[in-house]
């Protein structure tokens, strides 16, 4: 019976050959557990031009954090920097497009949109010790490792690409790979350390 019940669920499988784009999932490994979260891996170099989307992403400050540690976005997106902690918060960064957003209380939020991709550090001058990191990228073929190196990049166009990794820790990482229409592509991406 139980078998019967499997067989009806991965029918719709089948159904999904339908779709035109592929999904990239996979599996960053690293010695160390606490290197596995916060990887950006995407796409490098997609011919085309992408709209970004509409929907602000959003970089909080919360227990004297920011919230998330890495955030990637795509060229043109809007970051909404919120505050929810009962002490002032200053945002800055110091790379590529150089803003000093300004310092604001407890349930104030201001957005940058970044018109450039890079690496850009998030500090805040009231408090040296917080840190962050927006990685913007070309195109929308992007995601960020989970807590247990996890990630997934959906609707992605059938082709060979090269996917890269960014991370802050961790050395970078290219390798080239192929999209189906309809299937999963699984990675598992050993970074070492
Ligand atoms: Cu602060």
């Amino acid at each position: 019976m139980l078998g019967l019940v499997v067989a009806t669920f991965a029918l719709p499988a089948v159904a999904l050959a339908a779709d035109p784009t592929g999904t990239i999932s996979g599996q960053v490994a690293t010695k160390a557990a606490k290197y596995r979260v916060g990887v950006v891996v995407f796409l490098d170099k997609v011919p085309g031009s992408f709209r970004p989307p509409a929907r602000p992403a959003v970089m909080d400050q919360q227990g004297m954090k920011f919230i998330p540690h890495v955030l990637a976005v795509q060229k043109g997106q809007t970051v909404m920097f919120t505050n929810h902690d009962a002490v002032r918060h200053n945002i800055f960064s110091p790379d590529g497009e150089k803003y000093n957003l300004g310092t604001w209380g407890q349930g104030e939020s201001k957005p940058h949109t970044f018109s450039s991709v890079g690496i850009f550090h998030q500090l805040c001058n009231v408090h040296p010790e917080m840190g962050a990191v927006i990685v913007v990228l070309e195109n929308p073929y992007f995601a960020v490792t989970n807590e247990d190196g996890t990630f997934v990049i959906p609707n992605v166009p059938p082709g060979k690409y090269t996917l890269k990794t960014w991370s802050e820790k961790l050395p970078e990482h290219s390798q080239q790979l192929t999209v189906t229409a309809g299937a999963p592509t699984n990675l598992h991406i050993d970074l070492g350390r």
